[in-house]
């Protein structure tokens, strides 16, 4: 009943049963961080123009103010706490230095971590309905054959498992970290990374529009800091790194705009990766697609620093909004309306409801998401039914109710009750003047935290 409500919405709507999906994720990209923003001074044409046709959203938030969970709940739908991934599958600080032999790293936690694999992906979503599906980059769900994309709902891999590489040696701290399907492979060595996704993405693209709809997850490293294994460094001491690699011509467009070199880096990364998605547009259009094709951008965390997120406090890593809420646009010409801008409380949980809704595929049976279908908020017919998001780092702890913003961080990132309708900024501390509403969201918070514990528990750091 519901598959024929759905063809006949098609049949009145107009849009065909089962539309591409393109969904970009960049790494650390700043809320700001965009040239139609206007704030700085990045040059982001294509993004710029996937925002004029299509909603661009400024109060999107994602589920962890780092890569690894923030990355799982886009891919499943729900919290980190929820899903079991709920912290960083990587080596810490003893791979800045330290060089494993592969049999040392094929034991250590990168190789052994990752998301749960009872876990249903929007992948394994998508496939299920029909779909062609591709994962091109940055997958960091865990390197272990059973954990790597062609597993979890992928037909097409190319890209990195773990969390991080040097964009030129694709080395994570001296690793080689490129897989081809299930095998490492180093046939791109030396090439710039994104030009390497730009390449595997346009081919994807090309082997299935227009013969089957197709589901590609494109997951850039850009414009992450590289993770350049130093030949002096000691182990487990942290250098101060290059930070983020990008193209000679892209860097020379910041020299003398932007305030040094590391930011100039940063900047071209952006443009270089804006110039990979222009592509991938143009060949969405010149299949004859593009009406028939959703393209999602977002990044997967706050900017980590590169040029500040003001108006927002705070970076990547913390609870305060800088760490928490990202760039987010999604275009579905005809369906979406062109060049809106909405502030409505959105988070990336609402990404799995809202494809399996526009692709015409199943929410797979007893799985809980934790999100809705967005469509009608980003088309404006109704306010956002979400009231309330809740985000938990280690010590660190925050909550949002309606306007209400609520932290309370042990490493210091994050502190207060703020009203965001005014205070954008976290800059007035509201618990002393409003003690019952710090209450209720501390209320909310552990109702919360009850109810991610009660659930069914998964790896790979619960206890079960
Ligand atoms: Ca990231």
């Amino acid at each position: 009943m519901r598959a024929l409500c759905f063809l006949f919405l098609a049949a009145v709507t107009g849009f065909a049963a089962q539309p591409n999906v393109i969904l970009i994720i960049s790494d650390d990209q700043g809320w700001p961080d965009l040239g139609c923003i206007g704030t700085k001074p990045l040059v982001t044409p294509n993004l710029d123009k996937l925002a004029a046709e299509g909603v661009r959203g400024t109060s999107f938030y994602v589920t962890w103010p780092a890569c690894t969970p923030s990355r799982g709940s886009v891919l499943t739908g729900r919290y980190p706490q929820r899903n079991g991934l709920y912290d960083m599958v990587r080596n810490d600080m003893v791979n800045y230095g330290h060089r494993f032999s592969p049999e040392e790293y094929a034991v250590s936690p990168e190789m052994t971590l990752g998301l749960d694999v009872r876990e249903v992906t929007i992948g394994d979503m998508l496939k299920k309905a029909g779909y062609a599906t591709g994962c091109v980059g940055k997958w960091d769900m865990g390197q272990a054959r059973r954990y790597l994309p062609l597993q979890r709902g992928f037909d097409f891999f190319y890209g990195h498992g773990n969390n991080g590489i040097d964009y030129y040696t694709h080395e994570r701290y001296g690793v080689p970290s490129l897989f081809r399907g299930n095998q490492r492979t180093e046939e791109d060595k030396g090439t710039y990374v994104t030009d390497v996704f730009r390449r595997e993405a346009l081919r994807f693209v090309g082997d299935h529009a227009g013969k089957q709809p197709f589901f590609l997850y494109l997951a850039f490293n850009a414009p992450h800091g590289a993770s350049t294994f130093g030949e002096g460094t000691k182990a487990g001491e942290k250098k101060k790194g290059e930070g983020v690699q990008a193209p000679e011509k892209h860097v020379a467009m910041y020299r003398g705009k932007v305030e040094d070199e590391k930011l100039a880096r940063y900047c071209g990364a952006v443009t270089c990766m804006d110039e990979a998605i222009g592509a991938i547009m143009d060949s969405v259009e010149k299949a004859g697609q593009k009406d028939n094709t959703i393209i999602l951008f977002m990044s997967d965390n706050g900017g980590s620093g590169n040029g500040g997120n003001a108006p927002l406090k705070g970076s990547k890593g913390s609870m305060w909004e800088g760490g928490l809420r990202v760039p987010f646009i999604m275009r579905w010409p005809g369906q979406l309306p062109a060049g809106k801008v909405t502030d409505e409380f959105l988070t990336a949980l609402e990404l799995v409801p809202t494809l399996l809704t526009a692709c015409a595929a199943k929410a797979p049976e007893g799985v809980k998401l934790d999100g809705f279908d967005m469509l009608p908020v980003l088309r404006g017919e109704v306010k956002s039914p979400r009231q309330e998001m809740f985000w938990q780092r280690r010590g660190d702890k925050a909550a949002r109710f309606e306007n209400w913003k609520w932290s309370e961080a042990a490493s210091g990132k994050g502190g207060g009750l703020y009203d965001l309708s005014t205070d954008l900024g976290e800059k007035r501390d509201l618990t002393a003047e409003k003690p019952e509403i710090a209450k209720r969201m501390r209320e909310r918070f552990a109702a919360w935290r009850a109810g991610m514990d009660a659930t069914e528990p998964r790896g790979p750091f619960r206890d079960y």
